[in-house]
């Protein structure tokens, strides 16, 4: 069933993607990936039709030059996404590019405008609070950490095979009805030294945002959501769309959230199972779904 079908929901819930939008001052993105099958276009396009924002920060590792190097990989619906980013832009959505280290390509351009995209090396954002926030992909922390284990897989075979077997579970568990679960997230947070190498890289950029002297720090890179203060600098990592589908974004009144679009998604498909279930049940309303197909399996 296509969701054109299905009623419009009610248009109490801004997160609804029915009620049209997300709208909020900013929005930051990374580690996106285009060009390699590990990327969530679909997830992604899904996203960035629902928010509507002033300012669009995409942070670094958009498109992986390595790996389209390595082989070429460019299906229709990453050609999608980047049509829907320089569409906003045009449309009057300042979009700044921090390039990362999987385009580093595009360090190259710095201080250039491409499709009304700038491209910088870093920048300061100013919240509508008047806070400020040093905004950087990351990538530079690597070398400053001692145990950077598991970033060495990152753009590795064992990592592609991660990814991989994450993608044959989720089409599994989509046919079965479950939400998204990032096995590969799931494995990160298992093995302790990428937990600490996780750690260490958060208060390496923490410390080098306090001693530029401002209020918080967005970065990337390492494909894990995170919004803390770690010694008085507030740590934001605006996640991934490879294996978390995460996004940080500023609210009117200089409110920052992660936004958990696997989640969103899962609550909206949920919504509209709830919203097929009668017309499924046609003159039998009364009977709940769940008694009708056991009485299925015990014929
Ligand atoms: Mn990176």
């Amino acid at each position: 069933m296509r969701r054109d079908d299905l009623p419009a929901p009610p248009d109490d819930d801004p997160l609804q993607p029915g009620a049209g939008s997300l709208a909020v001052r900013t929005v930051w993105i990374s580690d996106l990936h285009l060009g390699t099958p590990g990327c969530q276009a679909d997830a992604l396009l899904d996203f960035l039709r629902a928010v509507h924002c002033e300012t669009l920060f995409l942070v670094g590792d958009i498109i992986d030059g390595w790996q389209l190097r390595r082989s070429w990989y460019w299906p229709q619906a990453h050609n999608d996404v980047v049509q829907k980013l320089l569409r906003k832009a045009r449309k009057g959505t300042k979009v700044i590019f921090v390039p990362g280290n999987h385009d580093e390509f595009a360090r190259k351009y710095l201080g250039h405008n491409f499709g009304g995209v700038d491209v910088v090396e870093e920048h300061i954002h100013h919240l509508a609070d008047g806070r400020t926030l040093w905004v950087t992909h990351g990538d530079h922390f690597d070398g400053v950490i001692q145990c950077a284990k598991w970033l060495a897989y990152v753009g590795d075979s064992a990592y592609e095979f991660t990814l991989r077997m994450n993608r044959h579970l989720n089409s599994l568990r989509a046919r079965l009805g479950l939400p998204y679960w990032s096995l590969s997230r799931y494995l990160k947070l298992k093995v302790k030294r990428a937990v600490s190498y996780l750690g260490d890289f958060e208060a390496a950029v923490a410390r080098e945002a306090r001693s530029r002297g401002v209020h918080g720090v967005v970065c990337g890179h390492i494909h894990h959501a995170e919004m803390r203060s770690i010694d008085g600098v507030l740590y934001c990592n605006d996640g991934d769309w490879v294996e978390s589908l995460t996004a940080l974004v500023e609210h009117g009144d200089g409110r920052l959230e992660i936004i958990d679009w696997a989640l969103h998604m899962a609550a909206a498909r949920a919504r509209d199972a709830a919203a097929l279930q009668p017309a499924l049940a046609g003159e039998q309303t009364a009977v709940p779904l769940v008694v009708r197909f056991t009485k299925g399996i015990t014929k």
